[in-house]
């Protein structure tokens, strides 16, 4: 990568847009001069990248001129409005709210599994769900090989998901609880401390939650197969970092446990860490800061002819947020798709 680019992070002060700042420098990411925006209220703060300052500017509707490339975490509504104006002044947005995902022209990709789509990008691309790539990583090698009918998931999701004001939320109400005070929820409907809630995003008029059926979409969409089948529960956990996920896969062709054991650990993105023996086994606190989709608990479904049991967990403000967003703007680069057609 020869060339530099000038870069805007957009929401550069929220928990995605730091650990944005963070994934750039730690990749070396080609920038000639990066542009940290975020509303009023953060105007003026200063924020670090590659060991230099950079002073927050407010996001306007000339924000974008001479930029090439623009990474969003803002909020859905902010995305809806500026990314088509930022696309617009030439810019390529790389936009991480669910507002242009399951737009048509709008690319959703996740790189290890179809960066192809890329190529016919309009000046917006999509971040998929974090619950979501973390699942796309670790099925698509088991779709490739032995062609994946209908996914059963259940998700135990992490705080950080709802951004900062929510990580602040679950320290505050386990310190309140621990002195025996009475908690306050803002963020959530419910108390989010020692307990589990089976609600993410609003819900649906069919019962499912939106996060729910984010996930059965955007799948389809990008494993860019229409027939595999997939229904979700997801649950949010008093956990900081990381998604964990409970799959239940049925194939076409049998794979034995030790089939996806090999297959998983030669495909990129993937660490398998599976020995029951020796109680290793993927855990949240210990795939927070890292890159990699973890998978374990790896078994045969005893119940169907051809079941996969398996437990996936990724740190969701990596490679369920940032990290992929660098990655998309990074296979960009790769390949000379910088520029608005
Ligand atoms: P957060 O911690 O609450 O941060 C929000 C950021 O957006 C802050 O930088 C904030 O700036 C900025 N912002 C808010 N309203 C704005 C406005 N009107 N104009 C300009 N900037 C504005 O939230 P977060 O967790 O980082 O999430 C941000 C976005 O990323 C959301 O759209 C969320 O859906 C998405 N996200 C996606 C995934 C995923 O699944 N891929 C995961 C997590 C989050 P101030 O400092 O000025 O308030
Ligand atoms: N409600 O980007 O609360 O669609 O964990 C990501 C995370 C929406 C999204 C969450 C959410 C998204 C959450």
């Amino acid at each position: 990568m020869s060339k530099s680019f000038v870069v805007a992070v957009c929401g550069a002060t929220g928990a995605v847009g730091q650990e944005m700042l963070k994934v750039l420098e730690q990749r070396d990411f080609p920038y000639s001069k990066l542009i940290p925006l975020a509303s009023s209220r953060s105007a003026g703060k200063k924020v670090m990248c590659k060991g230099e300052e950079h002073t927050v500017v407010e996001l306007t509707e000339n924000s974008f001129d001479g930029v090439d490339l623009a990474l969003f975490s803002a909020g859905g509504s902010t995305s809806e409005k500026f990314a088509p104006i930022a696309a617009k002044a030439g810019c390529v947005v790389v936009d991480n709210s669910s507002a242009w995902r399951m737009n048509d022209e709008c690319p959703l990709v996740v790189p290890e599994v179809n960066p192809g789509d890329l190529d016919w990008h309009k000046g917006i691309i999509a971040n998929p769900n974090c619950s979501t790539i973390q699942l796309m990583v670790a099925l698509k090698p088991i779709h490739d090989e032995a062609r994946i009918k209908r996914v059963v998931v259940s998700t135990y999701q992490a705080v950080s998901g709802s951004g900062q004001k929510a990580i602040e939320e679950l320290e505050n109400q386990v310190q309140r609880l621990m002195s025996g005070k009475p908690v306050v929820s803002d963020v959530y409907p419910h108390q989010i401390a020692f307990n589990c809630l089976p609600h993410i995003d609003v819900f649906m008029d069919n019962g499912y939650t939106k996060e729910e059926m984010k996930m059965v979409q955007e799948t389809i969409k990008i494993m860019g197969d229409p027939t595999i089948k997939v229904t979700a529960t997801c649950v949010r956990v008093p956990v900081f970092y990381s998604h964990s996920e409970s799959v239940n896969i049925e194939t076409e062709e049998k794979l034995t446990a030790d089939d996806v054991r090999s297959l998983l650990a030669k495909s990129p993105g993937i660490i398998v860490e599976d020995f029951p023996e020796k109680k290793a086994y993927p855990m949240p606190i210990d795939a927070a800061g890292e890159d990699a989709t973890y998978v374990g608990r790896i078994r045969e479904d005893e119940t169907i002819d051809n079941g996969i049991n398996m437990w996936v967990v990724s740190d969701n403000i990596r490679k369920g947020a940032a990290l992929n967003t660098v990655q998309i703007a990074e296979t960009l680069i790769e390949r000379d798709l910088v520029r608005v057609p």
